[in-house]
């Protein structure tokens, strides 16, 4: 019996597919047929597949090409089932021309010519389609608007704001609008970063216009206004998602995960610090207008893992700041600790533009703990160690983009209905409000 291998993630099965499957199946008696786990897909950078595995086996399966179908979950296993399933030979699209030639050693390698002018990504992109608008004065927003580009079905419908912060050549192919509602119009969704005070009038602008926000952190600096805002949302029966990158790692989801499933045992104390010096000499020079401070720059993804492995409910806060001498128009924090007490344990998030810390990300338990090394919050690995060296665990999870796609792909399928539970709940959106907003009332202990 000759037996035929072919491996494909099958996204929204289509007629390529089966074209794909029928020639495989002739070249041979038996077809076994590897669909890539959902997993495998994202690390190997295919972050926008629509159908959970499940669904896409499910398709394979009625097709009733396959005589055997098996999940692909890792960088090389291909070698493992030809050699497991006695394969005879491998077949796969034109489109991956000589990337499996090394497989000759084991099998016949076969290239069967591509089906033009049908694939995934373009009936991915025919539905749930996103005018993507930006609002920012911020020079972040140009990797956002790149990053856009690895997401099906997002186009960027124009930008509003300060052009002097994008790039020559976004600046010459974006539509840049002098007036904001002109923009909100033009859009389904929008990206908003700027100036908490300036954020929160564009939010409501852009919400009570009936379209979906993308706001970066900190939504705002009161959890008033942080109410109001996700109230306007649920009346004009639109998404508002607060924009940060860390919750959209898949290495600091599963960390999470672990933590939750008591790998480290209880927790007790979570030490976080985010810290960049990268704006220092403008700060020295009083230019802060367009330079965030260490509490509004770098809290919300301080603060993040403690809120969501302690929660909302912290028994008492203690904030020290050092704040920046020259005589500038805001108050600005250089350094800001922020101790929290929980009945079961403690946590500090340590932020500063000012100072330089290891930026790394520790959390203590009773069993062992978790250390993430620099920049934590680009979570891409992490170590679970013990007391026995010899039971430590290292992970690593791919990250492109820094997790701006994954995020985008994420607001895309809340925005669409795919999802309806965001990874950052209201509840710590708005304790992390209200921990800003003790330091914008000054609720602090001040160091010199
Ligand atoms: N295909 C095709 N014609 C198309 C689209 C896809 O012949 N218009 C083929 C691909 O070449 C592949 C199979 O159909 O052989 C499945 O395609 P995808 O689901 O896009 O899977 P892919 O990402 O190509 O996965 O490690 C190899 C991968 O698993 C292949």
């Amino acid at each position: 019996m000759k037996k035929v291998i072919t491996y494909g993630t099958y996204d929204l099965l289509h007629e390529g597919h089966i074209h794909l499957l029928e020639r495989a199946k002739k070249l041979g008696d038996y077809l076994i047929v590897g669909v890539t786990s959902d997993d495998f897909d994202r690390r190997r950078g295919k972050i926008n597949v629509r159908q959970p595995l499940i669904e896409r086996i499910e398709a394979v399966k009625n097709t009733g090409l396959a005589d055997e179908i098996i999940i692909e979950e890792y960088e090389g296993q291909k070698i493992d089932d030809i050699r497991n399933y006695n394969v005879d030979i491998f077949a796969i699209g034109s489109d991956w021309t000589n990337k499996f030639d090394y497989l000759n050693e084991y099998c016949t390698v076969v290239y069967l010519p591509r089906t033009e002018g049908i694939s995934s990504t373009q009936l991915r992109s025919k539905e749930g389609g996103i005018q993507l608008g930006f609002i920012s004065e911020d020079a972040f927003v140009n990797k956002v608007i790149r990053e856009t580009a690895y997401v099906n079905s997002i186009q960027v419908s124009g930008f509003y704001g300060d052009p002097s912060v994008l790039e020559a050549d976004l600046k010459d192919k974006i539509q840049i609008f002098e007036d904001k509602q002109d923009l909100i119009d033009q859009s389904n969704a929008l990206y908003i970063y700027e100036q908490p005070k300036q954020q929160v009038k564009s939010v409501a602008q852009a919400l009570e216009s009936k379209r979906h926000v993308l706001a970066e952190a900190p939504l705002c600096l009161s959890v008033e206004t942080a109410h109001d805002l996700f109230n306007k949302a649920e009346e004009n029966h639109v998404q508002l998602v607060l924009g940060l990158r860390t919750p959209y790692c898949t290495a600091y989801n599963r960390l999470l995960l672990m933590v939750k499933s008591g790998v480290i045992g209880k927790p007790v104390q979570i030490q976080s610090v985010c810290t960049s010096m990268k704006d220092y000499e403008s700060i020295c020079e009083g230019k802060i207008e367009h330079v965030w401070s260490s509490a509004s720059g770098w809290a919300p993804t301080a603060l993040l893992p403690i809120l969501q492995i302690f929660g909302p409910e912290y028994v008492s806060s203690s904030i020290v700041v050092k704040k920046l001498a020259s005589s500038s128009s805001r108050p600005f924090d250089l350094f800001t600790n922020i101790h929290l007490t929980y009945p079961d344990g403690v946590a500090d998030c340590t932020v500063g533009v000012g100072y330089r810390g290891d930026n790394s990300l520790t959390i203590i338990g009773d069993r062992g703990y978790i250390f993430v090394p620099s920049p934590w919050w680009k979570t891409d690995y992490f170590e679970i160690r013990y007391e026995d060296s010899n039971e430590n665990k290292r992970y690593y999870y791919q990250l492109d983009g820094e997790g701006i796609r994954n995020e985008l792909v994420e607001f895309k399928r809340i925005v669409n209905g795919d999802i309806t539970i965001q990874r950052v709940s209201k509840d710590v959106v708005f304790t992390m409000t209200s921990l800003l907003e003790k330091i914008k009332e000054g609720n602090y202990v001040t160091i010199q």
